[in-house]
C-alpha cells in the first residue's frame, strides 16, 4: 500500500488493544509507535514496541507445507502450492465425511482472530463443512467467568464499564490478576486510583509486581478463592454490610447465599486459604465502606475447576454489597486474548450462533439460518468442548479431520502428553499459522497465513469496545489471509455461495446475523469505530450511541434482577501427597506471549527472557538443595518438564510457579491437570500436585534452556 503516512491501528496481542501508529520504512517492517488511544495513552509493553520484528521474520510460512509421503505424517514437510494443499485438506474432509458422517470434521479457533474470521469460522463449521464439532482457545481463557456473567447477569461483558474507570473506583479488590505483567499500560489507571487515595487489595499466591504496588496483599493457596469470597460475604453479612434495599429490588436468590455463606467462618477460611483473618475482615471493610468499588478477577481465579463458581461468589460479593451499576463499581473480568471479548460472541464456541445466541435456540437457529441463507434445519446443534473434543480425536464418534485455526494446542492446552497422542490419533490435521508451531509440526497440512498488519478486521477489547485493525502492508506473495482460505475451501467443498473474503461484507452480514441477541452489533460501522475510537455493544442502531457502562437500570436477565446463586468451596481435583508433595500454579511473565510462538521469535523479547524459569521460595530451595539457575525437574501424574530455578521469597513456600510460554523439554502444560468445571469446561491450569528435584547445576547444557523455539517445532518439520 506505499503511503508514506502512519496508519492507526492496534497491537496484535493482548485484549488491552493498544492503539499503535505504523510507519512504513520499506524494504524493512514498519515502525510501530504508541498512540494515545484511551487504552494506552501513549503506553506499549515490550510486546508490543516488538512486534513488527516478526513480519518479516525468516521463519515466516511462505507456502503451503505438505507432508512428502501423505500416508506417513513423520515423514518430512515440503512446500506445496496452495492447489495442491487445498486438494488434500478436501480430499481428507471428504473421506472422513463418507467414512464417519459430517460431525467427524471438527474446527478449533482462537481468541486471535478478528471478528470477521470468528464469525465466519462458525459459519464455516455449520454451514460449510456441517458440523457441530467447533471450540476454540477462549474455553481455556474467558470460559468460567463467561458462564458466571452469563448466569447472573444475563450477559457477559468482561468490564461492564469503560478501563478508564479504574482510575475513579475508590476501592478495588483485583483477584488472581497480574497486569503489571499481563496489561502493563493498563497500571496508569491503578497507578492513577492510588494517586488519588484508593486502596487496592491483590489476592494471588505470589507477591507479584502488581501485588507490590497494592496497599494490601492476600496470598492465599492456589485453589480456594472461593473459600475467600464466601468468607468475605460471610463477615459484609455478619458486620451489617450489605445493601438490603438493592438486594431486595435489584437481585433474586439471596436467602440460600447468605445461609451457605454462614458456614465460612473466618478461622475456617483461614485454615482453608491460609489468608488471616484481620486481613479478611480489613478487606470487606474497604470494600464496604468506598463511595465506590470493584471486584475484578481474571485468570489467577478462574482457571480452575471450580472457575464458573469461584466467579459467581466474588458476584455474590459484589451484588449483595450493590456494586454493580453504581458509578465507579460493579464486578468485572479481565479478557486474556486480543479478540478474547469478540471472539466468545460470535459462534466459535461449540454451543453458540453469533450475538451470543445460543445454537439450540430455534428462534437463534430461525433468525441466523436466515441470515446464511440455509434452512434452520440444516444447522447442526451444539458440538463438544475444546478439551472434550481433543479428547475424543479419532475414537468412535470423535473427530477424524481436524482445521486449527490461531492456537497452538500442543503447548497452551493441558496434559500434553495426552493432547499429542490425541492429535496422532487423528486421520488429518491441518493448521493455519504464521509460523511452524509446535502443532503445525504435527500436521499433515500447514497453511501460511497473513499477520494483523496485512489485514482488515475489528477487534473487541476488554471493554467490550469495538476496534479496527487496519492493513498496513500486502502479506507475502503466496500467503492467503484467513478469509481467503476459508471462502476458497468452502468454493472447492461446492459452498463457496456462502462466503465472502472482504471483511466489510463479512462484517456487515456479522451485524446483521448479531441484530437483536445480546452481543448486538447492528448499529456499529468501520466509520463509526474510527470516528468515535471504537463503539461499545450493544449497539443495535446506527443512531444508538452504544453503551459504555452496563447494569445502572436493569440487567440483562429475563427478570431484569441479578441473581445470586449459592457456591461452595470443594476441594482441589488433586491435593498434595507424599509423592506430589508441592503445589505447582502457572501463568505468563511480561515477555511472552502465550504459547510463545510468536513471542519466542522476537530477538529483543529473547535477550530479556530467554529461560524458562520456575519460581521457587528460598525456603523450599534450601531444603531441596536448589541453588539460583540450576536446573530443576518438576513431576506431576501426567509428565515431566525442566526449568531453571528462580528462587525468591515472593512466592508461598509451599507452592511453584512456572510460565506456559514454552513447549518441548520446559512445557508447563506437560504437567497440568485437565480435570474440567462442570458448567464451563475450563481445565485446571491453575492448580495441580508436583514433585521437585534438582537436576543440574547453572551451567549444566542440559534440557532446560531449549533454543528460541523449543526443539519440539523443527522435530517432524
Ligand atoms: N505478558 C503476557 N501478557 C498477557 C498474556 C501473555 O501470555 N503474556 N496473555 C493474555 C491472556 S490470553 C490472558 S488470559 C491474560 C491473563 O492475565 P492474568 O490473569 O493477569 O495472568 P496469569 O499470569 O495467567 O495469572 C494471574 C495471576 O494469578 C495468580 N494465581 C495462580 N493461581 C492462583 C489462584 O489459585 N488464586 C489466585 N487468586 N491467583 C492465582 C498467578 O500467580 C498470577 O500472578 O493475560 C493477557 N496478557
Ligand atoms: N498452563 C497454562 N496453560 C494455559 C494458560 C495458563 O495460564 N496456564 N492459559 C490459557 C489461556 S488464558 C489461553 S488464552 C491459551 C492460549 O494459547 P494458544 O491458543 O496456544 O495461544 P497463542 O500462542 O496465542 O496461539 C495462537 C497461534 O495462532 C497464530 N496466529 C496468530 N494470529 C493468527 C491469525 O490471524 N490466524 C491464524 N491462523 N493464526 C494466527 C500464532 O502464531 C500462534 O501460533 O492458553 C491457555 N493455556
Ligand atoms: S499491553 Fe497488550 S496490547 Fe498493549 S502493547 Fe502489551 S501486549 Fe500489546
Ligand atoms: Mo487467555
Amino acid at each position: 500500500m506505499g503511503t508514506s503516512v502512519d496508519t492507526a491501528t492496534h497491537c496484535p496481542y493482548c485484549s488491552l488493544q493498544c492503539g499503535v501508529a505504523m510507519r512504513p520504512a520499506p524494504p524493512r517492517p514498519p515502525v510501530i509507535e504508541p498512540t494515545e488511544f484511551p487504552t494506552n495513552r501513549g503506553g506499549l509493553c515490550a510486546k508490543g514496541w516488538s512486534a513488527a520484528e516478526l513480519l518479516d521474520h525468516p521463519d515466516r510460512l511462505l507456502t503451503p507445507l505438505v507432508r512428502t509421503d501423505p500416508a506417513d505424517r513423520r515423514s518430512p514437510f515440503r512446500p506445496a502450492t496452495w492447489d495442491e494443499a487445498l486438494g488434500r485438506v478436501v480430499d481428507a474432509i471428504r473421506t472422513s465425511q463418507e467414512r464417519y458422517g459430517l460431525p467427524s470434521v471438527g474446527v478449533f479457533g482462537g481468541g486471535g482472530l478478528t471478528n470477521e474470521k470468528a464469525y465466519q469460522l462458525g459459519k464455516f463449521a455449520r454451514v460449510a463443512l456441517r458440523t457441530p464439532h467447533i471450540d476454540y482457545n477462549g474455553r481455556f481463557c474467558m470460559s468460567s467467568a463467561a458462564t458466571a456473567g452469563n448466569r447472573a447477569f444475563g450477559i457477559d461483558r468482561g468490564l461492564p464499564f469503560p478501563l478508564a474507570d479504574l482510575a475513579e473506583a475508590q476501592t478495588i479488590l483485583l483477584v488472581g490478576a497480574n497486569p503489571a505483567e499481563t496489561m502493563p499500560p493498563a497500571m496508569q489507571y491503578f497507578d492513577a486510583g492510588r494517586a488519588a487515595g484508593a486502596t487496592h487489595i491483590v489476592v494471588d499466591p505470589r507477591r507479584t509486581a502488581t501485588a507490590r504496588g497494592a496497599t494490601m496483599h492476600l496470598q492465599p493457596t492456589p485453589g480456594t478463592d472461593l473459600a475467600l469470597a464466601n468468607g468475605l460475604l460471610h463477615i459484609a453479612i455478619r458486620e451489617g454490610y450489605v445493601d438490603e434495599d438493592y438486594i431486595a429490588t435489584r437481585t433474586t436468590g439471596f436467602e440460600a447465599v447468605r445461609q451457605a455463606a454462614s458456614k465460612y467462618w473466618p478461622d475456617r477460611v483461614e485454615r482453608l486459604t491460609g489468608v488471616d483473618e484481620t486481613q479478611l475482615r480489613a478487606t470487606v471493610r474497604a470494600l464496604a465502606t468506598a463511595g465506590s468499588a470493584m471486584i475484578l478477577t481474571a485468570r489467577g481465579a478462574e482457571q480452575h475447576s471450580t472457575g464458573t463458581d469461584t466467579a459467581q461468589a466474588f458476584i455474590n460479593l459484589a451484588l449483595a454489597l450493590g456494586l454493580p451499576g453504581k458509578p465507579y463499581s460493579g464486578y468485572g473480568t479481565i479478557t486474556g486474548q486480543g479478540n478474547g471479548q469478540g471472539g466468545r460472541e460470535h459462534g466459535q464456541k461449540a454451543d453458540q450462533l453469533p450475538g451470543y445466541r445460543r445454537i439450540d435456540d430455534p428462534a437463534a437457529r430461525a433468525h441466523v439460518a436466515g441470515v446464511w441463507g440455509v434452512d434452520p434445519d440444516e444447522l447442526p446443534g451444539p458440538g463438544k468442548s475444546a478439551v472434550e473434543m481433543l479428547d475424543a480425536l479419532g475414537t468412535p464418534g470423535g473427530v477424524r479431520t481436524l482445521l486449527v485455526f490461531a492456537s497452538n494446542i500442543v503447548v497452551s492446552a493441558p496434559d500434553r502428553n495426552r493432547v499429542r497422542e490425541s492429535l496422532r490419533a487423528l486421520d488429518f490435521l491441518v493448521v493455519s499459522d504464521i509460523f511452524l508451531s509446535e502443532t503445525a509440526a504435527q500436521a499433515d497440512v500447514v497453511l501460511p497465513t497473513a499477520q494483523w498488519a496485512e489485514e482488515e478486521g475489528t477487534m473487541t477489547n476488554l471493554e467490550g469496545r469495538v476496534l479496527r485493525r487496519k492493513q498496513v502492508l500486502p502479506p507475502p506473495d503466496g500467503v492467503l489471509d484467513d478469509l481467503t482460505f476459508m471462502s476458497t475451501l468452502a468454493n472447492r467443498l461446492g459452498r463457496g455461495e456462502f462466503f465472502s473474503a472482504d471483511p466489510r461484507v463479512v462484517f456487515d452480514e456479522l451485524r446483521r446475523a448479531s441484530a437483536g441477541g445480546i452481543a448486538d452489533y447492528a448499529g456499529i460501522t468501520y466509520e463509526r469505530i474510527e470516528k468515535e475510537d471504537g463503539v461499545f455493544w450493544p449497539c443495535p442502531d446506527e443512531g444508538h450511541p452504544g453503551t459504555q457502562r452496563l447494569f445502572a437500570e436493569e440487567f440483562a436477565t429475563p427478570d431484569k434482577r441479578a441473581r445470586f446463586i449459592r457456591v461452595d468451596h470443594r476441594d482441589v481435583p488433586e491435593p498434595t501427597d507424599l509423592e506430589y508433595p508441592y503445589v505447582l500454579t502457572t501463568g505468563r511473565i511480561m515477555q511472552h506471549y502465550q504459547s510463545g510462538n510468536q513471542t519466542r521469535r522476537s530477538r529483543s523479547l529473547q535477550m530479556t527472557a530467554h529461560d524458562p524459569r520456575v519460581e521457587l521460595h528460598p525456603d523450599l530451595a534450601r531444603q531441596l538443595g536448589v541453588a539460583a539457575n540450576d536446573l530443576v525437574e518438576l513431576r506431576s501424574r501426567r509428565g515431566r518438564a525442566v526449568f531453571r530455578a528462580l528462587v525468591t521469597d515472593t512466592i508461598r513456600p509451599d507452592t511453584v510457579f512456572a510460565p506456559f510460554h514454552w513447549g518441548g523439554a520446559a512445557s508447563a502444560n506437560a504437567l497440568t491437570d485437565p480435570t474440567l468445571d462442570r458448567y464451563s469446561r475450563m481445565p485446571s491450569f491453575k492448580v495441580c500436585a508436583v514433585a521437585v528435584a534438582r537436576v543440574g547445576g547453572p551451567t549444566d547444557p542440559a534440557a532446560a534452556s531449549p533454543p528460541p523455539l523449543s526443539s519440539e517445532s523443527r522435530k517432524d518439520g
